[in-house]
Parts: C-alpha cells; structure tokens; sequence
C-alpha cells in the first residue's frame, strides 16, 4: 500500500518553466549562444550545471570551469528574481485537492526537487511548511535519474520506498522515481513516458482513490 507520495516540485506543484526560460535566455543572449524554447524542454529535471552543459553544446566559444560557474550563477541571479513573482495562484491545476485530501487520510507527503531553489519557491507559493518532508538539490550529490533526492524523501518522512508513490514531470524524475523502487505518476510533459507507473495530463485529471 502507498503511505506517502513524494512530490516533484517545477512542473508538478508549480510551473516554473517560463522563468527557467527567460533568466536561461537573458544569459545566452548576452553571450550570443543560441537559445529557444525546444532546448528549454530538454532541461526539465535536470540540475543547473548539467543544464548550462547542454545549453554550451550550441556554443562556439569553451569556457573554463570557472566561467561556466558565472554562467549558471547569472542566470540563477536572473532566476531568483523572476520567482519573486511566484504566489499561490501560480499552484497548478488540482494540486491542493490532491494534498488536501492526502492530508486528511494520513498519507504522509513530500517534495523531491532537484532545484536548489526549492524552498524560496515553496515559500512564495504559500506552502513553506506544508509537508512532512523536504529533499531538494542543497542535500543531494546525484541529481535525477539517480534516485537519491527520492530516497531521501522517503526516509524523511520514514516510509519505505516500496510503499511511496513519485509524481514526476519529467522523464529524468519518473527513472530515479522507478530506481529508487518506487511507482511513479506522469503528469504534463511525462504523461506520455510508457514507463511510468500511472499517467495522467494534470493533478485535477487523477483521483486520490485512482493514486493509492
Ligand atoms: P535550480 P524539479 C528542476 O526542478 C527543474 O525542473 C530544472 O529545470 C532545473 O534545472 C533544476 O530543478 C535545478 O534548478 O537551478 O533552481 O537549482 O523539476 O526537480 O523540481
Ligand atoms: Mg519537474
């Protein structure tokens, strides 16, 4: 039986893709690296280095580690302040159904984000302290596909892996969710991944029942 589930953050409790977007593309512009929204979708999941890895493929200039560093910091800068924004109304479709109704029932819940910005933006959208537990990219070494934010997650809220279930939006996520022995729910862009234990387009298209 499932005892918790464990939430992604950017793209499952709240869309951050646009803000990734714009601070990713105010950096690359100012340093004429082309940029569009298709390699934007690549980077869902991915922690900031490997995104910034991927977004230097279409570079014509190397940069030494260092300056790869400012890089990502800039546009982290950028980031920061585009999440300033954020507010509860920015919470995706059902989701506070979804964690009412699991609250009520005793289900433990948790955040598992590979952002290091996890908390501002829980804060931002009204629910810093909500959950049980918290796991995120400042307490991880292997950020997804390698389950270790999930299973820390889970120890968090001290429940074994076999009884949580993750909830994912990007490919990255649903193999470290399955990796770590866990089932895993699709939504948005990985609600088509075959892989995934269960599917569904948003949070208010799937019920509690249907989820434990
Ligand atoms: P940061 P998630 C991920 O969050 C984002 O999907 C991904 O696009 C981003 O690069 C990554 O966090 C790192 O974010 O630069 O804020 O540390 O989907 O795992 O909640
Ligand atoms: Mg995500």
């Amino acid at each position: 039986s499932i005892n918790a589930v464990i939430f992604d953050l950017d793209g499952v409790i709240v869309s951050t893709d646009d803000c990734h977007y714009r601070a990713w593309k105010m950096m690359a512009d100012e340093e004429g690296i082309e940029f569009n929204r298709e390699i934007n979708e690549r980077l869902r999941g991915v922690s900031r280095m490997e995104s910034l890895a991927i977004i230097l493929v279409k570079s014509e200039k190397e940069y030494s580690s260092e300056e790869q560093v400012e890089l990502a910091t800039r546009k982290n800068n950028y980031y920061v302040d585009l999440i300033k924004e954020l507010s509860p109304a920015d919470i995706l479709p059902g989701v506070m159904d979804i964690l009412t109704e699991l609250k009520a029932r005793g289900i433990k819940i948790a955040i598992g984000s590979s952002s290091r910005n996890s908390p501002a933006i829980l804060k931002n959208i009204g629910l810093g302290g909500y959950f049980d537990a918290e796991a995120d990219g400042n307490h991880i070494q292997n950020s997804k596909p390698d389950p270790e934010v999930f299973l820390l997650a889970a120890e968090r809220v001290g429940v074994s892996p076999v009884e949580c279930l993750v909830v994912e939006d990007a490919d990255a996520g649903v193999e470290a969710g399955l990796a770590g022995g866990m089932p895993v729910l699709g939504v948005g862009a990985a609600s088509v991944n075959p892989t995934a234990t269960l599917q569904a387009d948003d949070l208010s298209k799937i019920t509690v029942d249907q989820m434990l």
